[in-house]
């Protein structure tokens, strides 16, 4: 560890909080904080007085209390993967961050009842494995499972490749224990599928980003674990075909299909040539793909003969090209590492604009037209590389720079980020969609948000943040 450099506003602060948390418990060095200043991909870079990671709830209770005395503002941070900038503190250096990396503790498994307890800190992938080997199933699922925690995907309602099974992290809490921005602990930890006792508290910290309070701990809903999974990488001549073959497999598979993944030629290509391992499932260049899994409760249950046949069929009357079963956990594993890198692969083809949008699924098919028309309208050569989660109206957006382009192009490129944002959000909003389906706002998209939402809701937003922490001292300047 270098040398701790506390400037002298916080130097109190620092010492009381050094005395609630000890010095594990604190991380103060520049070198040291860095990581937990910029995000995923650089776009944000903030500065802290200092870095909090308390061990306990009643840690995060007396540093919360402490902050709230001085006045300080607190980032709650998890695996710092948001994609919106929201676990990153403002450029000033006034607020302190509190990560929850040191709490991760699985409190309790009741596999009779279903569900998992959790501290916030626990790693995603370590919740799912918890869950495996107590022959259950914990269904969130998504790219960056291996560094994001439980209380980032809930303070972010994070979805991911399962939703249209299983729900988002809304649907998979139980309960919940959140320290206050007063620095009280609320216990809400229940573990029921019924309470009708007033309102739903806890729904209001999910999908927070944290700032109404910092979650510190969860019960969370565990599924049965499946029994067959059936895989298939699939082509289709366009989304509409994809959205008709969605219907069909539904219904012939007793609502068995747990993702439904579009991914356009380009991005695919751009996987195939820039991560290593990556091979084309298919034998000849198709241009839209659908990776298409099936959960199943029986071994034996059929499902790979209902949806071969569903796929026969389609292939007959043009609505499905060419399709590829998994026949092997090793090439369902391929086809998954193909998905989940498609972000990586991006970020070597220069510059990239974002919209994690949704609309209704039958909507999907017209939004894509649109959109595609007028992003090449507005940056003619623009590449535009729509993936993501067809089976619940949520595509990833993305656009990348104009083929090509050194660091120059690239700055012209993302000049007209905002420009293309308002351009697509706005057709978004003509089909009654979301311009952040699980990315959350963040400091990303504030004007984007405030644009859309209509002056009630606004006002109800302000209400709940100002009766839960009148003070401002949660995040502040995120959301709202
Ligand atoms: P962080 O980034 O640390 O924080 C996210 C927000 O939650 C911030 O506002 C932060 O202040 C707040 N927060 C964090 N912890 C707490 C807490 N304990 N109490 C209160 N507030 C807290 N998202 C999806 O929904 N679906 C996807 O498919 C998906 N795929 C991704 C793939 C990649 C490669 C990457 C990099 C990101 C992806 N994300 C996805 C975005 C991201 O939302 C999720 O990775 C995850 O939910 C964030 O968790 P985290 O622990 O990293 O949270
Ligand atoms: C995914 O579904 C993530 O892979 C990231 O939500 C999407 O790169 C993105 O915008
Ligand atoms: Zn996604």
């Amino acid at each position: 560890m270098t040398k701790p450099a506390i400037t002298e506003p916080f130097e109190n602060l620092h010492d009381q909080i050094l005395d609630a948390v000890g010095e594990e418990g604190v991380v103060a060095a520049p070198a040291d904080m860095a990581r937990y200043l910029a995000e995923e991909r650089g776009r944000f870079v903030g500065r802290a007085a200092f870095v909090v990671r308390p061990a306990s709830t009643a840690e995060v209770a007396e540093v919360v209390k402490l902050c709230a005395a001085a006045g300080v503002g607190v980032v709650p941070q998890g695996g710092n993967t948001s994609l919106v900038g929201g676990s990153i503190p403002f450029e000033e250096g006034d607020e302190i961050v509190l990560s929850l990396e040191r709490m991760t503790r699985i409190r309790e498994l009741d596999a009779d009842n279903f569900t998992i307890t959790v501290e916030a800190g626990v790693i995603l992938q370590q919740v799912q494995e918890a869950a495996a080997a107590a022959d259950r199933l914990f269904p969130l699922s998504l790219g960056a499972e291996g560094s994001c925690r439980i209380g980032g995907n809930i303070a972010s309602n994070a979805g991911g490749v399962q939703v249209l099974r299983y729900g988002n992290m809304r649907d998979l809490v139980l309960g919940l224990e959140v320290v206050l921005p007063d620095g009280r602990i609320w216990d809400g930890l229940r573990a029921l599928r019924k309470d009708n006792t007033g309102y739903d508290l806890k729904q209001l910290f999910v999908g927070s980003e944290g700032t109404l309070g910092v979650v510190t701990a969860a019960v969370l809903k565990l599924y049965a674990r499946p029994r067959e999974v059936v895989t298939a990488f699939v082509a289709v001549p366009d989304p509409a075909a994809a959205l008709a073959l969605l219907g069909r497999l539904r219904a012939a598979s007793g609502e068995s299909v747990t993702s439904f993944e579009l991914i356009p030629r380009l991005i695919l290509e751009f996987a195939l040539r820039h991560i290593e391992g990556c091979r084309d499932p298919l034998s000849a260049p198709q241009p839209w793909y659908l990776l298409v899994e099936l959960f199943g409760g029986r071994e034996d249950g059929g499902l790979r003969e209902a949806l071969e046949e569903a796929l026969a069929a389609a292939y007959e009357d043009g609505t499905v090209l060419d399709a590829a079963l998994a026949e092997s956990e090793t090439q369902r594993r391929a086809f998954w590492q193909l998905r989940e890198n498609l972000t990586e692969a991006q970020k070597f083809e220069g510059g990239s604009i974002k919209h994690d949008v949704s609309v209704p699924v039958s909507a999907v098919p017209a939004f894509l037209k649109e959109a595609e028309a007028k992003c090449r309208e507005l940056v003619p050569g623009c590449r535009p590389v729509p993936f993501g989660h067809l089976g619940d109206g949520n595509i990833h957006f993305n656009v990348s720079q104009p083929e090509g382009g050194g660091a120059a192009e690239r700055e012209a490129f993302l000049a007209g980020w905002d420009a293309m944002n308002r351009a697509v959000h706005d057709i978004v909003h003509r089909h009654r969609g979301s311009i952040s389906a699980e990315h959350g706002i963040g400091r990303l998209k504030l004007a984007e948000n405030a644009r859309f939402k209509s002056p009630v809701e606004l006002d109800l937003m302000r209400a709940v943040k100002q009766a839960l922490d009148p003070h401002g001292i949660m995040n502040r300047g995120k959301v709202l």
